[in-house]
């Protein structure tokens, strides 16, 4: 008997077989106890993804989809109800799993503990919920920003005080984008891998892997309103590519999709710090952190302004930063910018 030779179209089957569970295994390449647990992290919050995005299709056909909870959160944001149903999914979906004690969410004051799995589960996961949900009540783009990382200590006093550690203690980081097609897009310090939501399996199929930021882009991403609150550096910035040709801005007004082009596409998202908000508005251990573990795994660069994001050390659970974020090259015009104010300012003392 002939060994058995798969035929031609095992390549779609071994493709639509290529699910989150099983690249993180290969990412690993391991079967260790802690591989397994980061490959079920990455599937229970796949699961929260297909949750969301079947909520969010239904839009205007239900009643908690769209409009106002009424209530503030910690961020002295109007909460909207797809921000409170999305933070409870992830609760949910790492409830009786053993692998998450805490959760850290843009949506509470307060790391949730889930009893049952502390303290065994020796994860936390970080997380907006909702990333954008301005864009929820007029269809467009909005996503969910994930982080995970290890306990350390027993943490009694449930403050949550050993997250505050900077970005290169994050184990795993990644979003998931809702628009035309819902996408994961993930890194466990490997390269940056995506997926796409196949709604005929239910399942994130693999179809992109060790996505790579191109060194420069035409897209500027920044929120020009602000312009009359930024420093005279970033309004230099945006003069400069005002004047020279090969520029385009894009701005979604949801930092998942801003970010998403700029990964695919090369250019530089920019949320500065302004005169009312001088740490900017985004927040750090759950996006821009986040956000920059994965543009780093994909050569780009992301920065405050003065120092690199992953270095910060928070304060504090919601501590903000302001983001610069892209193309290496392209961070590094704005980081220019800067770097001659400040050397300006030196000289004028
Ligand atoms: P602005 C959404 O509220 C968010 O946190 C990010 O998703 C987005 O990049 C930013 O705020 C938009 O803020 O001030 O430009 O509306």
């Amino acid at each position: 008997m002939a060994d058995y030779q798969p035929a031609e179209t095992t390549f779609a089957v071994d493709r639509d077989c290529k699910t989150l569970s099983r690249h993180v295994l290969e990412q690993l390449q391991s079967f260790s106890p802690e591989a397994q647990d980061l490959s079920a992290l990455m599937n229970r919050i796949a699961l929260a993804g297909k949750l969301i995005a079947r909520h969010l299709s239904r839009a205007g056909l239900m009643e908690s989809v769209l409009g106002f909870t009424g209530d503030t959160n910690v961020q002295g944001e109007a909460v909207k109800k797809m921000d409170l149903y999305a933070n409870n999914v992830f609760i949910s979906v790492f409830k009786q799993s053993g692998l998450v004690c805490r959760l850290a969410s843009e949506e509470m004051e307060k790391p949730y503990y889930i009893p049952e799995n502390c303290p065994i589960g020796r994860y936390t996961l970080l997380y907006d919920p909702i990333d954008g949900s301005s864009n929820i009540d007029i269809n467009l783009n909005v996503g969910s920003i994930f982080s995970i990382r290890r306990q350390q200590g027993e943490d009694l006093d449930q403050t949550g005080a050993d997250l505050l550690q900077n970005g290169r203690q994050q184990l795993a980081a990644g979003y998931i984008l809702y628009g035309p097609s819902t996408v994961l897009v993930y890194s466990l310090g490997q390269g940056v891998h995506m997926f796409t939501l196949d709604p005929s399996l239910g399942e994130f199929i693999l179809s992109s892997e060790n996505i790579q930021v191109p060194s420069h882009g035409p897209t500027y991403s920044v929120n020009e309103g602000n312009f009359w609150q930024w420093e005279e550096s970033i309004r230099d910035f945006t003069r400069y590519v005002h004047r020279h040709e090969g520029y385009s801005a894009r701005y979604v007004g949801a930092l998942v999709a801003d970010f998403h082009r700029i990964l695919l596409q090369g250019g530089v998202f920019l949320y500065p710090g302004t005169v009312k908000k001088p740490e900017g508005k985004l927040r750090l251990l759950y996006e821009t952190a986040p956000l920059a573990f994965l543009i780093e795994q994909a050569g780009g660069k992301a920065s405050t302004g003065r120092e690199a994001i992953l270095e910060v050390i928070p304060q504090a659970i919601h501590q903000r930063t302001p983001l610069i974020i892209g193309s290496a090259e392209d961070v590094a015009l704005v980081e220019s910018f800067i770097q001659d104010h400040n050397h300006r300012r030196q000289r004028q003392q």
